[in-house]
């Protein structure tokens, strides 16, 4: 007969993103002198993006466009996901604002999400949050102030995670300047972080573009194919590097880490 014989399925991988605005070349800018963005190479750029995580087994969940919201393809300044508890930013730039509802819905429906918000005069945005295991690095930056840092920290101190801040003043966003290889080391430019030395293991990079590494497993990132020299020693590390062209969210100071939320 046929018995109780459950095969193992794998846990969903499930990466947000959302289609880029009409607007997009209207989207902010704090260090970058404005260039022309041309809409149908952003959209393309999109698409390859999206398929390189559907490659590497994410299933993109698209949040509902917001076609007047420039910068609302940068999904990962909306929300910031904590295992199951996702955490609505509150984002410092005021015409950002508006993005969080319609990321907050479509966290919802994912099944088993508990959901918790930044609330004003708390601000915060995700690109200001790097979780390396339990330690969850915050940028005190123009964007996430000390008020939002606070509720970040009493959000997450009964969940296990120690939240450590860090003064950033050259850079917009923490993950702007530093993110986080699988094996914990922080890979960043060191002229962009006010105190490297913050973090216990620091590889510094060269190349601007090259600071943004999305950990798509334990042995693959994600990075932008403008930091071949990054990708390069990345790959001499022993990870499998894929690199998508972003060339038009670039020019907009976004990253490959903005584009998509990984739930995990
Ligand atoms: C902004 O200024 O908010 C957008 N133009 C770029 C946001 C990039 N997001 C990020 O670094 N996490």
């Amino acid at each position: 007969g046929i018995l109780a014989y459950a095969p193992q399925r794998d846990p969903r991988r499930i990466a947000l993103v959302r289609i880029p605005a009409t607007n997009l070349d209207e989207g902010l800018l704090t260090h970058l002198d404005r260039r022309p963005v041309d809409h149908a190479l952003a959209d393309d750029q999109w698409d390859n993006y999206c398929a390189a995580l559907v490659a590497e087994g994410w299933e993109t969940v698209e949040v509902d466009a917001a076609p007047d919201l420039a910068d609302s393809v940068f999904v990962e300044d909306a929300v910031v996901m904590f295992g199951d508890l996702a955490v609505i930013a509150h984002p410092g730039a005021e015409s950002r604002r508006p993005e969080t509802e319609a990321v907050e819905r479509a966290v919802r429906n994912i099944p088993g999400i508990t959901v918790a918000t930044i609330l004003a005069p708390g601000t915060l945005d995700g690109g200001d949050v790097l979780k390396v295991g339990s330690t969850v690095y915050v940028g005190a930056s123009s964007r996430t102030n000390a008020e939002g840092i606070r509720q970040l920290r009493a959000l997450l101190a009964p969940h296990g995670y120690e939240v450590v801040a860090v003064p950033l003043t050259k850079a917009l966003h923490l993950k702007s300047a530093v993110t986080a290889l699988p094996d914990g080391t922080v890979i960043g430019d060191p002229e962009r972080v006010d105190v490297p030395s913050l973090f216990p293991r620091f590889l510094p990079v060269r190349e601007p573009e090259g600071v943004a590494v999305v950990a798509l497993s334990d042995e693959s990132l994600l990075m932008s194919s403008a930091a071949p020299e990054t990708a390069a020693m990345l790959s001499n590390l022993g990870y499998r590097v894929v690199t998508v062209d972003i060339s038009e969210f670039e020019k907009l100071e976004g990253c490959v880490t903005c584009l998509s939320v990984r739930v995990r």
